[in-house]
């Protein structure tokens, strides 16, 4: 039986998405040797990022088959409670948000909102890829020590491996009735999703004051 598209995706570029899911970031979160100003540099471009992928959820609903509703829906409610976190573990550090924008972060901000031009299947495989690289990312460098452990918790838990296993299900099965343009563009999209993460853990590593 020939791979499902989205793991076939993961499959054909699984040097990129390597790339995007384990980083130097990680590594030295889980070895304690992260400074300070690495990970805030982090946490205040995440919570920008956060905030479109937000605006990019809704835009995913609006054009979703009800179906799929309860599982988009039930993301949602797990933004919402992350934004207030993000706002906490910003004030717990003493850091002002919101920040000024890193071009990097815009970079990823502006995909997502070029999203809206695709169709819902190219969307859904976004949706599903950005969720899969936290969810592997964390996972992967998990146990993280404090005071990391709840950040590594949060995208590394197993109920979220499900969801977005569920992510998965939805986007491949939106894309059994995807033309050859759309599928050929969501691979695209994979690929995109890949490079944009590996930047934005780069972004954060190389931050230095
Ligand atoms: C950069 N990718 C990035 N930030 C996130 N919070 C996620 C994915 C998961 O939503």
């Amino acid at each position: 039986m020939p791979k499902a598209a989205c793991a076939g995706f993961l499959h054909a570029h699984s040097e990129a998405w390597q790339s995007a899911t384990v980083h130097p970031f990680l590594q030295q979160c889980q070895q304690g040797t992260l400074v300070p100003a690495q990970f805030n540099t982090w946490l205040v471009q995440d919570y920008l990022f956060v905030i479109e992928f937000t605006r990019f959820a809704g835009r995913l609903l609006a054009a979703a088959p009800v179906a799929h509703f309860d599982t988009l829906l039930g993301g949602l409610t797990v933004i919402k409670d992350e934004l207030q976190w993000f706002e906490s573990k910003a004030q717990e550090r003493g850091l002002a948000m919101p920040a000024a924008m890193q071009p990097t972060c815009q970079a990823y901000c502006l995909f997502m909102q070029g999203l809206m031009r695709e169709s819902y299947a190219v969307q859904a495989v976004a949706f599903w890829a950005i969720e899969r690289a936290y969810n592997q990312g964390w996972q992967g460098h998990s146990p993280m020590p404090e005071p990391y452990t709840e950040f590594g918790d949060r995208w590394g838990n197993e109920r979220f491996t499900d969801y977005v296993g569920v992510l998965e299900q939805q986007a491949n099965s939106a894309l059994a009735l995807a033309t050859d343009a759309e599928l050929a563009r969501a691979e695209k999209v994979v690929l995109e999703v890949a490079r944009l993460e590996k930047d934005f853990w780069q972004m954060a590593f190389a931050a230095a004051d």
